[in-house]
């Protein structure tokens, strides 16, 4: 507990450009719960090199990144927004998690059989210990939950595990975490493969909307979206190019699929997926607007960034002292 509140700690990785999926998946459900929690919300950094990145174009991501934090509705003064890599805390808590992880149990984790067989060239042992990094990245806050999508509750799994196994040995030292699953209906497929997720390493740029995608972008995005034949509006497993629209226009717009579905009774998609388009232009346009202004303003976003890593720093530092301490570390000297 942090200021009479429960904590809550997550993270997103710089890499590629960030899709309307992130965003109605990840980054408002966030800002939805913020107000109930202590937020740690980290710019994950230090994941990032488990696969070869630009280092200029790195440095500019993970700012952009941050912003977009701040400009989605994730208020710094109310939820620490940092850099993972300005917390050595990260990494030195992982070396002592690594040291309590099972080979085994690293070699069942799945996005490492996926990252590994998709960077063949590249396998590190950075991208083996990521989920030890990730656990370190929550525990290290003693967070009570952890808002992920169902892709990472394997690692969420692991960190419960790895919690409960070094307060087996040295008594209650960390938090064990609940993941947070967001409202369902929240997982965004593909436009054009709609039984796919939408992703943003996704090869085909029809594929996804981007959150800085302009008007004329996403509105022909929407025009190209995969549908069917059957010529209704209907939320229905049989539809799912259909039923993911319904999704969006849903999660953009607050309204119920029933209320949709009535809304487009009788009428054609090609009227459907300009609403569906138009109501997504109406959610990104404030964002990329906020994003923008924030983005000139450089002095604030220093501060920002000096003030919550100082904070981050803090918390960070009171559990990795409590935990060298217990792992037989010898005491500092002041
Ligand atoms: P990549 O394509 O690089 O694997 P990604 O787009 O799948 O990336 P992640 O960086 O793995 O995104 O995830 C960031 C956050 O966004 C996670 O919490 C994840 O659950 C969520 N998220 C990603 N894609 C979607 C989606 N299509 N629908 C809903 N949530 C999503
Ligand atoms: N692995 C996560 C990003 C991530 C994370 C975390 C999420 C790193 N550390 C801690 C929640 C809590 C991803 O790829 N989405």
């Amino acid at each position: 507990m942090i200021n009479d509140k429960k904590v809550l700690f997550s993270g997103m990785q710089a890499t590629g450009n960030l899709t309307l999926g992130n965003y109605l998946g990840a980054l408002k459900n966030w800002v939805n719960i913020c107000d109930e929690y202590e937020c740690f919300y980290s710019v994950v950094d230090l994941h990032s090199i488990t696969v070869r990145q630009d280092p200029a174009e790195l440095r500019k991501r993970a700012r952009q990144l941050l912003t977009l934090y701040i400009a989605a509705g994730l208020d710094p003064k109310k939820n620490c927004i940092y850099y993972q890599s300005h917390v050595s805390g990260h990494a030195e808590l992982a070396w002592i998690l690594n040291c309590f992880t099972y080979m085994g149990e690293l070699n069942r984790m799945t996005q490492f059989k996926d990252k590994s067989a998709k960077h063949a060239d590249n396998i590190n042992a950075g991208l083996f210990t990521y989920p030890v990094l990730m656990a370190a990245d929550i525990l290290l806050y003693q967070a009570d939950v952890v808002p992920v999508g169902k892709d990472q509750l394997q690692h969420l799994e692991l960190t419960r595990d790895l919690a409960q196994r070094f307060n087996g040995v040295y008594g209650d030292v960390f938090t064990v975490p609940e993941p947070y699953l967001g409202k369902v209906g929240a997982k965004i497929m593909s436009l054009q493969e709609p039984t796919k997720k939408m992703s943003k390493s996704d090869e085909n740029s029809n594929a996804s909307v981007y959150l800085m995608d302009d008007t004329d972008t996403i509105m022909r995005k929407f025009k190209r979206a995969v549908t069917d034949s059957e010529g209704c509006v209907r939320y229905s497993e049989e539809q799912p190019g259909i039923r993911n629209l319904i999704d969006i226009y849903s999660a953009c717009t607050g309204k119920t699929p029933q209320d949709i579905e009535k809304e487009f009774e009788g009428r054609g998609y090609g009227d459907f997926k300009m609403a569906v388009g138009e109501s997504v232009v109406a959610v990104l346009k404030p964002l990329q607007e906020r994003f923008e202004e924030l983005s000139k303003d450089k002095a604030y976003i220093d501060e920002v960034i000096k003030e919550n890593g100082e904070k981050a720093n803090y918390y960070a530092t009171k559990t990795l002292r409590k935990v060298q301490k217990k792992v037989g570390f010898p005491e500092r000297i002041r």
